[in-house]
């Protein structure tokens, strides 16, 4: 218990300098940026959680939908005594319905950047799931990491729901592919989960809901700078602004100065004009053959695709190419 809590706080140490570094290097950028991996402290995961829930959030209802008809099918792609690596777990809730389709997953091994919220996540699953190893890893999952001793004996497979992989830009996704091929191993099955490309209101509703969250969501990237880094981002004077760029096939999301202002972090002064954004977040849409393109450019295999029934989402089964 000692040794976790000197590791766990080594860890958010390691994060805290190089939240601070990124964020002054995104900051005197041009034009500005900050990586949506910073998103995801206790805040902001619980504020994820939120636009799942949203009525304008298609995705993970879709993502969920087919996980609920399907997932006996992908479990049948596992190897006998399987570990299920996921990267970027979050609430669990997804593999919670693999695990439940899946009697040969003997270990679940959650891998997440927000420490804390896995952790708690942690402790429900050991109680719903007596028999289960829960053995949750606090990483950067684009970063190299141990994986738990223990599940050395078993075989692997991988699980990146959420289309969480659109976050990445297509050169790092395609480098997250060939990394998550290092850790699962030869032969091993990867299920992803990857938002299509559809109707643009559809899509910018998705993320300009009318409650406010994803808004809220955008902003804790400041707060939490003011939190951490004790930065003075008064945040009344930033707006959220999210749209798709068709010829990207993404939703750009940003977080605009509404006013010429100077604010400050970590002793560095930082200039922002009117009207100036900071680039936070994109998320890449897909079609199945963009994906399969991808993933073949990876080493890996797509062996099955299943969508939902408005065509909106697609869980996809990809096999590490031998
Ligand atoms: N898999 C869940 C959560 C998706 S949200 C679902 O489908 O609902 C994205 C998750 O990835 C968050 O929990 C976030 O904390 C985590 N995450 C984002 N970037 C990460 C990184 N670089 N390393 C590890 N986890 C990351
Ligand atoms: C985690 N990721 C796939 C979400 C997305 O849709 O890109 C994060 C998010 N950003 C705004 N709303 C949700």
């Amino acid at each position: 218990m000692r040794f976790q809590s000197v590791v766990a706080r080594r860890l958010s140490e390691d994060r805290y300098s190089a939240f601070a570094r990124d964020v002054i290097e995104g900051l005197t950028a041009r034009p500005k940026r900050l990586s949506p991996k910073y998103f995801y402290d206790e805040t902001g995961s619980r504020l994820f959680e939120e636009i799942t829930a949203l009525p304008e959030y298609y995705p993970t209802r879709c993502e969920l939908a087919i996980l609920g008809a399907h997932a006996p099918e992908m479990a049948r792609l596992f190897p006998a005594q399987t570990a299920l690596i996921e990267f970027g777990s979050g609430s669990s809730k997804k593999a919670r319905l693999m695990l439940d389709a899946a009697p040969s997953i003997a270990a679940y091994v959650p891998v997440d950047i927000s420490s804390k919220w896995l952790a708690e996540e942690a402790a429900r699953l050991r109680r719903d799931y007596a028999r289960l190893a829960v053995l949750p890893v606090a990483a950067d999952f684009t970063e190299s990491f141990q994986l738990p001793r223990s599940i050395a004996t078993l075989g692997r497979a991988g699980f990146f729901p959420g289309s969480t992989i659109g976050n990445f830009e297509p050169h790092q996704a395609r480098a997250f592919l060939q990394h998550a091929a290092g850790i699962l191993g030869e032969d091993a099955i990867l299920i992803v989960g990857i938002d299509l490309v559809k109707d643009e209101g559809t899509l910018t509703a998705a993320y300009n809901d009318a409650a406010g969250v994803t808004a809220r969501f955008n902003l804790n990237l400041l707060a939490r700078a003011n939190r951490e880094l004790g930065a003075d981002f008064d945040l009344a004077k930033f707006s959220h602004q999210a749209f798709y760029n068709r010829e990207r096939a993404r939703i750009e999301m940003h977080l605009v100065s509404r006013s010429r202002q100077k604010t400050s972090v970590c002793g560095r002064m930082i200039e922002l004009g009117e009207c100036e954004t900071i680039h936070t977040e994109n998320s890449y849409k897909f079609t199945v053959e963009s994906f399969g393109t991808l993933a073949r450019g990876a080493g890996w295999t797509p062996v099955a695709a299943w969508s939902d029934a408005d065509g909106y989402f697609s869980v996809q089964a990809l096999r590490a190419a031998k």
